[in-house]
């Protein structure tokens, strides 16, 4: 099958948020009194934000909550995560990462996004790699979350593409399961290898020049 473009997931395979995620969502339940730790925060990769507010909400034992106010809670915790993110430099992405997407680009791949986030292009734009993508497929352009496979839809469609022409690299199983329900082949990396549900494995993110020759 042919590949023309690559669809990336941004946190886990281009760069790592989680930790920031996880600071920011554990003062937002210290200050509730919600019990949260690393295993929940696990949890929450690939998750859009309101969904991941739902699963830490598991452990909140207080008075319903009106939509209005876990809305205040999730603009709470992407307050403290914005402030966090600012910290990011361009040493936040690795140069395997810069060069392998450089040489892609060389070899005439189109490169769009396609991560869950609506920080997304604030996140490229800090560590200098907006300027490497084609199109961005993010939080901001879906309204069903992965496994869902919209948000690779839309890659592939900015790109001017088939789905089928496509390979999506993602971290998450949610996402491999997005990019096979989409029709695109599937590339998985980190913890996502051992879903053993993805066409090709990468050990490292190098190891997208060999699929893509
Ligand atoms: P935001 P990805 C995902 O990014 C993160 O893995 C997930 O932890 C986060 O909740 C989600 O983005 C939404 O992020 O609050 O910034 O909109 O892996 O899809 O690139
Ligand atoms: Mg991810």
């Amino acid at each position: 099958m042919s590949i023309k473009g690559v669809i990336f997931d941004l946190d886990g395979v281009l760069v790592f948020t989680d930790k920031l995620h996880y600071q920011a969502w554990k003062q937002m339940a210290d200050k509730m009194g919600i019990y949260f730790d690393e295993e929940i925060n696990n949890r929450l990769r690939g998750v859009s934000r309101m969904d991941s507010l739902e699963i830490i909400l598991e452990k909140y034992y207080g008075e319903p909550l009106t939509l209005e106010q876990k809305e205040n809670l999730a603009t709470e915790k992407n307050d403290t995560y914005r402030e966090l993110l600012k910290t990011m430099t361009r040493d936040d992405a690795t140069d395997e990462v810069r060069e392998t997407l450089a040489e892609l680009k060389c070899r005439g791949y189109k490169l769009s996004l396609g991560s869950s986030s609506k920080n997304a292009k604030f996140i490229l734009e800090r560590v200098e790699l907006l300027d490497m993508f084609d199109a961005i497929s993010d939080g901001n352009n879906i309204t069903k979350s992965k496994p869902d496979p919209e948000v690779f839809l839309k890659g592939a469609e900015y790109l001017g593409l088939n789905p089928e022409d496509c390979l999506v690299v993602e971290d998450a199983e949610a996402g491999v399961e997005a990019g096979l329900a989409g029709g695109m082949q599937v590339a998985a990396i980190g913890d996502a290898v051992n879903c053993g549900k993805a066409n090709y494995n990468l050990s490292t993110f190098g190891d997208l020049l060999k699929i893509c020759s």
